[in-house]
């Protein structure tokens, strides 16, 4: 494959600052040598930037001009990438999805397959400009994406993804009014209670069925805030009881073994807060693992 990695280094998508170090924390935790050492070529574009807009802040919103920037900047990025590689995009916050999401999307629509979404979150990120009580845009990317009302300032989509196309899991954070706006919509759903009864295989086979019965292709948005807190500290906002660095990686090599992945994200690393690069490198791993790299040797037979 060709791997075309983006660097995001997007800080807009909330107020508590450091995402915007992510992308060279993936280069020195080595992420382009690690893919291009399981035999894919990969190239490194560097950052983009916002593209410039001449729009006033809000006084709820956190940084509204410039995530509308990003948005812009970044679906063109991704449109344009898509048509030559994989994009594997860098973050920066969640809010870049708004842009890589809907850019991918758009690919999509071109090449005449749906785009499906697997959102690999302790949060939902469902929120709109108007329900988010936090004004922090890195909460409200589906929302977005998927075409729900409130985001005029933002660029209209090309293709929306509708949300029976999106699949989360990882779910144990979901403020009220994103749980009232999931509960009337028909997005695929697993939450950490459902992935200890029935194991974290069960849905994402599930889902990974529909992307295939619909011939389409599927972008990964990979949180760290997925990932439980003790392996995985550099993040803004950890959740307890987040996925096991087993089940991360059965996520991944399942997400391999389908060969569906037509792109990326990796949002909301904070190097500020990491531990001598333990989750850039543990983010590194997974993205190898989801691009056919087996973390653990592996030796069967039935009993
Ligand atoms: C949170 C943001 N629910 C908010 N969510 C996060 O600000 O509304 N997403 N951190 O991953
Ligand atoms: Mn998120
Ligand atoms: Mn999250
Ligand atoms: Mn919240």
């Amino acid at each position: 494959k060709h791997l075309i990695l983006v660097g995001v280094p997007m800080d807009a998508g909330k107020r508590r600052q450091g995402c915007r170090m992510g992308p060279d924390a993936y280069r020195v935790a080595g992420l382009a040598k690690a893919l291009a050492d399981l035999g894919h070529s990969v190239t490194d574009m560097g950052n983009v930037q916002p593209d410039p807009v001449d729009l006033p802040e809000h006084d709820h919103l956190f940084a509204l001009p410039e995530c509308v920037g990003w948005t812009r900047a970044l679906a063109r990025t991704a449109r344009d990438a898509a048509a030559t590689g994989v994009p594997i995009f860098m973050g920066g916050d969640h809010a870049l999805s708004m842009g890589t999401v809907s850019g991918m999307a758009a690919h999509a629509q071109q090449i005449g397959r749906p785009l499906f979404v697997l959102w690999l979150d302790a949060h939902s990120d469902f929120h709109t400009p108007n329900s988010t009580g936090s004004g922090n845009l890195h909460g409200t990317p589906v929302a977005y994406f998927t075409g729900q009302p409130g985001f005029d300032a933002f660029p209209a989509l090309a293709a929306p993804v509708s949300t029976d196309r999106v699949g989360m899991i990882g779910l144990r954070s979901v403020d009220p009014a994103e749980r009232a706006a999931l509960e009337k919509d028909r997005a695929m759903l697993a939450d950490m209670r459902s992935i200890d009864e029935h194991g974290i295989k069960a849905p994402l086979m599930a889902f990974l069925d529909r992307v295939r019965a619909a011939n389409g292709i599927l972008h990964v948005s990979l949180d760290v805030d997925f990932l439980d807190p003790a392996i995985a500290p550099a993040v803004g906002t950890t959740v307890p009881g987040g996925a096991t660095e087993r089940e991360a990686h059965l996520v991944m090599e399942l997400l391999h073994e389908s060969g569906l992945v037509c792109s990326l994200d990796l949002v909301e690393l904070n190097p500020f807060l990491d531990e001598r690069g333990r989750t850039a490198k543990l983010m590194v791993d997974l993205a190898a693992s989801l691009l056919g790299r087996r973390i653990f040797d592996r030796i069967t037979r039935s009993f």
